[in-house]
């Protein structure tokens, strides 16, 4: 793989924050660092223990698969292979690769001399992911209570444990996560378009700048948040959809066991119409 003209300037030693130079170096365009060997370490054992899940599992269908967490039985324990020991493993892997990859990025950034927005910003999705498959089910003692590993059935337990909560989308903070996943969807087609738009200009015409995208939108809707700003909007708006959803599945369960229509009374509840 050649090396772009620019690269080499960028190919910097130090910023490591485990193993010093030991693992500084790239292999072709990749940075490697110690998180580049854990992390292919854990990806390419967790990819290949989902491959064994699949090829002995009874249903022969991609879509039928289904590598399940331990039975509620074996509460925080390790359970055996067969039985949702593989589900635990592929866990710690998928876990260690996620942080891996993060960590990978904070290397990156602190060789260019960047800020950590965007290890940040993959951590809240790993965080919402942690927050389904450890930190609720240490929460409800059980690793039983994790999702399971399947197009079908990971849907499936989606589906049930709503409806464990009668109707889910009376979860508060649910109805958060949505606001901000639809927001951050509507910010980015404005974004991505207006971009788009000023650097396709009519056959002949000049590329515009910011000086059109600004004033689009003030004569659209009287205000334009800038350049700088529409991505720190965009920033915020993500995160947010991912802080939120792991909060809504976090308090389903432990803080709160009932109807997520009956927290509603609250309201029902207040003493002016008593
Ligand atoms: C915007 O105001 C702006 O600044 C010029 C952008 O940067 C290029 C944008 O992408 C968008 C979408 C807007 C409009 C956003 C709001 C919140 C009015």
């Amino acid at each position: 793989m050649a090396l772009l003209s620019f690269e080499r300037k960028y190919r910097v030693r130090g910023g490591t924050l485990v193993g010093g130079d030991l693992f500084d170096f790239w292999f072709g365009p990749f940075y490697v660092g110690f998180f580049g060997v854990v992390g292919a370490f854990f990806t390419v054992l967790g990819t290949l223990l989902v491959i064994y899940g699949c090829v002995i599992d009874p249903h022969r269908s991609i879509w039928q698969f289904n590598i399940a967490p331990p039975d509620l039985k074996y509460g925080l324990m390790f359970a055996p292979l067969a039985e949702g020991g593989l589900w635990q493993i592929i866990t710690i892997c998928a876990v260690g690769s996620f942080v891996s990859w993060a960590l990978r990025e904070v290397e990156i950034s602190r060789k260019l001399g960047m800020g950590l927005h965007v290890p940040f910003a993959f951590g809240t999705a790993i965080f919402a992911y942690v927050t389904l498959v450890v930190i609720r089910p240490l929460l409800l003692g059980a690793w039983g209570h994790g999702f399971p590993y399947g197009i079908f059935s990971h849907l499936d337990w989606v589906s049930n444990v709503g409806y464990q909560y009668l109707h889910f989308h009376y979860n508060p903070a649910h109805m958060i996560a949505i606001v901000f996943f639809f927001t951050t969807t509507l910010a980015l087609a404005m974004h991505g378009s207006l971009i788009l738009s000023v650097t396709n200009p009519k056959k002949g015409e000049p590329v515009k700048t910011s000086e059109h995208e600004n004033v689009f939108f003030r004569d659209f809707v009287g205000y334009s948040i800038g350049a700088i700003g529409i991505h720190r909007l965009g920033l915020f708006l993500a995160l947010n959809a991912g802080i939120w959803a792991a909060i809504c599945i976090l308090v389903s369960g432990p803080f709160w066991a009932r109807s997520w229509v009956e927290w509603w009374n609250w309201w029902l509840n207040l003493p002016f119409w008593r």
